[in-house]
């Protein structure tokens, strides 16, 4: 796992809150519902590419489709296609930009891994906009140690190798730490975006 501490500075953050505004718009953050339980989660979540992911009582999935609209995501943005040429150092680009709104003392993100992608040898970028957040890495067990550090607002992490089937979470956020998602006029919070490959390319 690398971290690139602030590598959006303060321009570059605000061109891209800017960038995302119409995507929200189009495809307007929306709340899921845990697999099996149907317990809401304490977040909002969109997403922007070719490929959503989508948690729902069913059970997490990929689709093409906003469920909430029936239209198809949002492109990815110039930008953030940009941040993955030049960090991923993967052949193929993102299909998946998922978008998690933090809002709120009780937004959180517990412990689990991420392993709904086939392309497991492709990284997983992740650019923090807003609110400091304090995020926890663990091992590959549940029950393994972890450790927590801040992720602010412009820097990203890029989760590649044995490291992407980690334990990581949110545990929480520290309100009013950032300015830069006001023109959203959401109030606040913090937005991770998650950039994912997640069918294998035949290159
Ligand atoms: C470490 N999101 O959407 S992104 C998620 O801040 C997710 O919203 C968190 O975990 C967030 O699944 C963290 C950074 C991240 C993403 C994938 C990882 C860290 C990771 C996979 C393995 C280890
Ligand atoms: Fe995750």
């Amino acid at each position: 796992m690398t971290l690139y501490p602030g590598w959006f500075d303060a321009d570059a953050q605000h061109a891209l809150v800017a960038g995302l505004a119409p995507a929200l718009r189009d495809a307007p953050p929306y709340r899921p519902l845990m697999p099996r339980t149907g317990k809401p989660w304490s977040i909002l979540q969109t997403n922007m590419g070719p490929l959503g992911w989508l948690s729902g009582k069913e059970g997490y999935l990929y689709g093409s489709l906003n469920p909430q609209t029936g239209a198809p995501w949002p492109a990815i943005p110039e930008a953030l296609l940009q941040l993955w040429s030049d960090l991923s150092g993967f052949p193929a680009p993102p299909e998946c930009c998922l978008v998690n709104f933090y809002q709120g003392s009780k937004a959180r993100m517990g412990l689990h891994q991420d392993r709904d992608e086939e392309a497991l040898a492709a990284p997983v970028l992740s650019v923090s906009l807003g609110d400091t957040c304090v995020f926890r890495v663990g091992g590959f067990a549940r029950s393994d140690q972890s450790k927590s550090f801040r992720l602010a607002s412009g820097d990203v992490l890029a989760i590649a190798g044995p490291s992407r089937l980690r334990f990581h979470g949110v545990d929480r956020i520290i309100p009013a730490s950032s300015q830069i998602l006001e023109p959203l006029g959401a109030g606040g919070g913090r937005i991770n975006l998650t950039l994912r490959r997640v069918t294998n390319p035949n290159l």
